[in-house]
């Protein structure tokens, strides 16, 4: 390793110096005002359904994305790294997570067969789906799927910190992605995004395709952002 990427890993990461950049645009993600009403009891129950139905088609979306970034690993990874491995165990959290939803919907009495998608929420997903193509490149895939995961843990691990007012009824929800557990698979994705992207620094180096692949990560990370803003916009009935 040299240069650009030896400076970045000796400070965390790639990730970690892109976050620091747009600094901004990560805490408008992860410290909504609809995480922060959650936090201190004062959300409104309504736009928690509305969350909750969005979210459910935003998930079953998700899965066919989380396929096309394991279909990525499997083509792009050495199966030394554990790559696969990792996505895997997402794709199975996913699976219980839909579960989850089906449950916790008919506990709120929302209507999942008749939950239409919102704006935001198709964007969103037709985002995803352009990300699903072959043409696009497993590290900028591998980042983008961390950062759908990292925003939801970091903002639900936040209404799980001491001295909060997160109602008991949604304990359990801010569990399901404030989990450490959560918290640990996220670090590994974490890691292999590093890793892949800390290689697309050392080709620049070398002269080889990895300005573009290093470039659209970034892009596509702060448009995920962009779309998690406002996907709790529409939520809170904002958008
Ligand atoms: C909108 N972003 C949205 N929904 C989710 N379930 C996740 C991220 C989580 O992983």
């Amino acid at each position: 390793m040299e240069g650009k990427a030896k400076e970045d890993a000796g400070k965390g990461g790639v990730i970690d110096t892109w976050l620091r950049k747009h600094r901004l645009i990560y805490i408008g993600a992860t410290r909504h005002p609809f995480i922060l009403a959650i936090r201190d009891g004062t959300v409104n129950y309504s736009s928690f359904k509305k969350w909750l139905g969005q979210d459910y088609i935003f998930v079953r979306e998700f899965v066919a994305f989380a396929a096309s970034v394991l279909i990525k690993a499997w083509k792009e990874s050495d199966d030394s790294e554990g790559d696969t491995e990792v996505i895997l165990g997402g794709m199975a959290g996913l699976h219980d997570e839909i579960a989850w939803f089906k449950k916790e919907a008919s506990k709120w009495g929302v209507e999942l067969s008749e939950t239409v998608p919102q704006k935001a929420n198709q964007v969103y997903c037709r985002f995803l789906e352009s990300l699903m193509s072959p043409e696009v490149d497993y590290t900028v895939a591998i980042t983008v799927f961390w950062a759908i995961e990292a925003v939801y843990q970091e903002s639900f691990a936040h209404c799980l910190e001491p001295d909060t007012n997160t109602p008991p009824e949604l304990q359990e929800v801010c569990q399901r992605w404030g989990n450490d557990g959560f918290g640990q698979y996220c670090h590994s994705l974490k890691k292999i995004a590093n890793r892949l992207l800390e290689k697309a620094s050392d080709d620049l180096i070398v002269g080889k395709a990895g300005d573009d692949v290093l470039k659209k990560a970034e892009v596509e990370l702060i448009r995920v952002l962009e779309h998690e803003v406002e996907f709790w916009n529409m939520s809170r009935g904002t958008a």
